[in-house]
């Protein structure tokens, strides 16, 4: 079975740990978010890219779900002593060499799908993981403060002022002429089943989606394109989904993201809802939680069932109940 999945960080690598562990034999393509991507002392850091690198591959933090087990930051302690920052963004001693290697592979000028692709030799994820572009997109977050309205990397508003400021604006720069990775459409046109993870809607689903090409691919694609509500009874799993949601006006509830996601209005659809989705709409299935159970996403088949993934067997049950709703 061929499975494509678009993954931000840490939700949807945990949430990919559970499709491997419940089809083994599968063939999984993991389009992963570049949105969150910066460049820091002159190196390039993908930290999408590398928590499902990995979590996948066994290297993980399991306390801090990014980063490598068994850190140390006496690196990012020696550039403190020079005042060299910026102190939020914790980089770790075995990480650096990850950003080492990936910014010493893009400076030869190969293209960072390559990258990825060697990176895995080492820490062979079990799953094929695309960047969604090869292009440098990234994710500025317009806010308005003391200093008056301006532009902050992604990764300042999410760790230095945790998504406390109000986000006027949450934008994808350059995304609108980026292109697809190599096998990025092939992976969802060809796959068997097409998942959304509970990853971040807006700044990591909605990243990947903003690169031109990809919305129409899940839009189309044969394969029956099942979602995970990343919010369970109003409030955000993890992360900071909530104040994302907000920044583009949509509700934080489970029914509001699959609506936002939209339906597709395709047989897998119960009979009434059948052809109520909209022409954009992306989801046959959309998956909510127990307290959720009330939610409604015309033309999507909506299915209540226990969305925490406080463990490896819960989560592989979340992703049978997707394959369930997905007619796989
Ligand atoms: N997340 C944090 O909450 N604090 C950090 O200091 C931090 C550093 C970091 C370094 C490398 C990396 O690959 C990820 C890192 N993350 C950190 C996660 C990162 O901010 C992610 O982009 C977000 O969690 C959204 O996916």
């Amino acid at each position: 079975m061929r499975v494509t999945a678009l993954a931000g960080g840490i939700g949807g690598a945990r949430f990919l740990r559970g499709v491997l562990a419940a089809l083994p034999d599968a063939d999984v393509t993991v389009i992963g978010n570049t949105g969150d991507d910066i460049t820091l002392h002159g190196l390039r850091i993908c930290p999408d890219l590398d928590t499902v690198m990995y979590t996948l591959g066994g290297g993980i933090s399991a306390e801090r779900g990014w980063g490598r087990e068994d850190e140390s930051f006496v690196v990012a302690e020696e550039l403190a002593a020079y005042g060299v920052g910026p102190a939020w963004f914790g980089l770790g001693d075995r990480d650096l060499a990850t950003h080492l290697v990936r910014t010493e592979m893009l400076d030869a000028g190969y293209p960072l799908s390559d990258v990825v692709r060697a990176l895995c030799e080492r820490w062979k994820p079990g799953v094929r993981l695309l960047p969604m572009t090869d292009d440098r997109v990234e994710t500025h977050v317009v806010i308005a403060d003391e200093d008056g309205q301006r532009a902050v990397h992604f990764q300042e508003w999410w760790l230095r002022l945790r998504a406390a400021v109000p986000a006027q604006a949450i934008v994808p720069l350059r995304a609108e002429t980026a292109k697809p990775a190599p096998g990025v459409l092939d992976a969802i046109g060809e796959a068997d089943v097409v998942l959304l993870p509970p990853s971040n809607p807006v700044v990591s689903i909605g990243t990947i989606l903003a690169v031109p090409g990809i919305r129409d691919a899940v839009r189309e694609t044969a394969a029956p394109v099942v979602g995970v509500s990343p919010i369970i009874g109003g409030a955000a799993v993890r992360g900071m989904a909530d104040a994302c949601l907000t920044a583009i006006g949509v509700e934080t509830s489970a029914q509001a993201v699959g609506v936002h996601y939209g339906g597709r209005g395709r047989a897998a659809a119960p009979p009434e809802a059948a052809g109520a989705g909209s022409p954009a709409g992306l989801l046959d299935g959309w998956l909510v939680d127990t307290v959720d159970a009330g939610a409604v996403v015309p033309g999507a088949t909506v299915l209540p069932r226990p969305l925490l993934m406080t463990d490896l067997a819960a989560t592989v049950a979340i992703v049978r109940a997707a394959l369930e709703v997905a007619g796989v």
